[in-house]
């Protein structure tokens, strides 16, 4: 048979609980505890409001830039329970906030590292979370890479989690990322974010694939897409590829399908790319909104619960951003610290002049040329 079929594939969707927060108890067994649906609710009110305060810090002209998370958040919580935090590590972008303080990062360090203060990417030592990462994309290897340390360390009860968004996936570190972990099959599950946005780049203007999912088949990995709005699936769908990495069974790929209600970052403002009836749609898929109903539905919650999460929320928050905001402010030394071990020279002459040594070759390049011209 000279042409025949060599290979099929096909890609599940997994939703357990939808936007009017109905579950299926069949996809939900085995799943989630009442107490763990509360705890990761909790979790979720308690980020979107550090985010409201970022928003405000931002605003107020506190912190440089933020990237909300709103909307987002049960992609983060889910993951981050499926995983075992201080056993396991997790390496972020820049859109999972839950997930790291699930996993025990100090809350107000996120403040501190969008302040732009490097402190807030040095965490304990016993908190297995790699700084955040803004370049998009170049994290994933690191996963990659750990989950390979790990590997040949034998350590065969550990895993790794990586997120990253579907712009990331256009980029061809995530691809080597994947390759490799699939050559190797090693213990990294790949999370992507697709919130169907790149700043403003619609999905389908950076890729021509129906599903991000279906990029993993390529390298031969076990892949699905969920509901990324969902807890249950997303705890679910990570805790399947969890127990299949801790079981030699190499790497595996999610796709949440997700969405930010908010801008990009601040220094975006989506209304000049995104129709209003897109947000609106959405809007009512929050992971909030169907988790509170769904357990008002089931009576595990109530107004009185609501009221009090809210009141402890603002008065955890109030706490992180003091935290945040009373920290020694840096010196501009400080960010030639953490590179290096032991600083190159040319470092060195920068961090001591707060000079970068191509003024002294190319003087013309800031507008000192008269200056330099003068010294020689
Ligand atoms: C290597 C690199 N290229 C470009 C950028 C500029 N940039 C910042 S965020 C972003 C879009 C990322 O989109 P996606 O991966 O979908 O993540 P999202 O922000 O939607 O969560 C880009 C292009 C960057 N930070 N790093
Ligand atoms: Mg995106």
């Amino acid at each position: 048979m000279p042409h025949h079929t060599v290979f099929e594939a096909k890609i599940e969707h997994l939703q357990i609980l939808d936007e009017d927060g109905k579950l299926d108890k069949k996809l939900a067994k085995n799943t989630l505890s009442n107490d763990q649906v509360i705890h990761l609710y909790e979790q979720m009110r308690i980020c979107r409001e550090l985010d409201e305060i970022a928003f405000k810090l931002q605003r107020s002209g506190r912190m440089g830039t933020y990237p909300q998370n709103k909307g987002q958040e049960a992609n983060a919580v889910g993951s981050a329970l499926a995983m075992v935090k201080g056993n396991d590590w997790v390496v972020p972008s820049y859109r999972e906030n839950a997930a790291l303080f699930m996993h025990g990062m100090p809350m107000h360090y996120v403040l501190q590292y969008w302040m732009g203060d490097e402190r807030g990417s040095k965490f304990p030592e016993d908190v297995n979370i790699t700084p955040l990462s803004v370049p998009i994309g170049t994290h994933m290897l690191h996963a990659t890479g750990i989950a390979w340390a790990m590997k040949q360390r034998k350590e065969a009860d550990r895993a790794v989690i990586t997120y990253f968004g579907d712009g990331a996936t256009s980029e061809g570190d995530f691809h080597n990322a994947m390759n490799f972990a699939s050559v190797m099959q090693v213990p990294t599950i790949f999370y992507c974010q697709n919130n169907s946005w790149a700043i403003s780049l619609p999905r389908e203007q950076q890729m021509n694939s129906a599903t991000v999912a279906q990029k993993a088949i390529a390298y031969d990995m076990p892949t699905i897409q969920v509901d990324g709005n969902d807890i249950f699936a997303v705890y679910k769908a990570t805790q399947d590829a969890r127990t299949r990495a801790i079981e030699g069974g190499g790497p595996s790929f999610i796709e949440g399908v997700t969405y930010r209600l908010a801008d990009h970052t601040t220094a975006d403002d989506a209304r000049r790319y995104r129709d209003q009836a897109e947000v609106d749609a959405w809007v009512e898929k929050d992971p909030l909104i169907r988790t509170r109903k769904y357990m008002e539905s089931i009576d595990i919650w109530n107004d009185t619960k609501q009221e009090e999460l809210e009141s402890r929320a603002k008065t955890i928050v109030k706490e992180v951003l003091d935290a945040a905001i009373s920290v020694t402010t840096p010196t501009s030394a400080e960010f030639f610290n953490d590179m290096y071990a032991d600083l190159p020279r040319d470092l060195q002459i920068q961090r001591d002049t707060m000079r970068t040594t191509s003024i002294g070759r190319n003087p013309s390049q800031i507008g000192l040329k008269a200056q330099a011209v003068e010294t020689h």
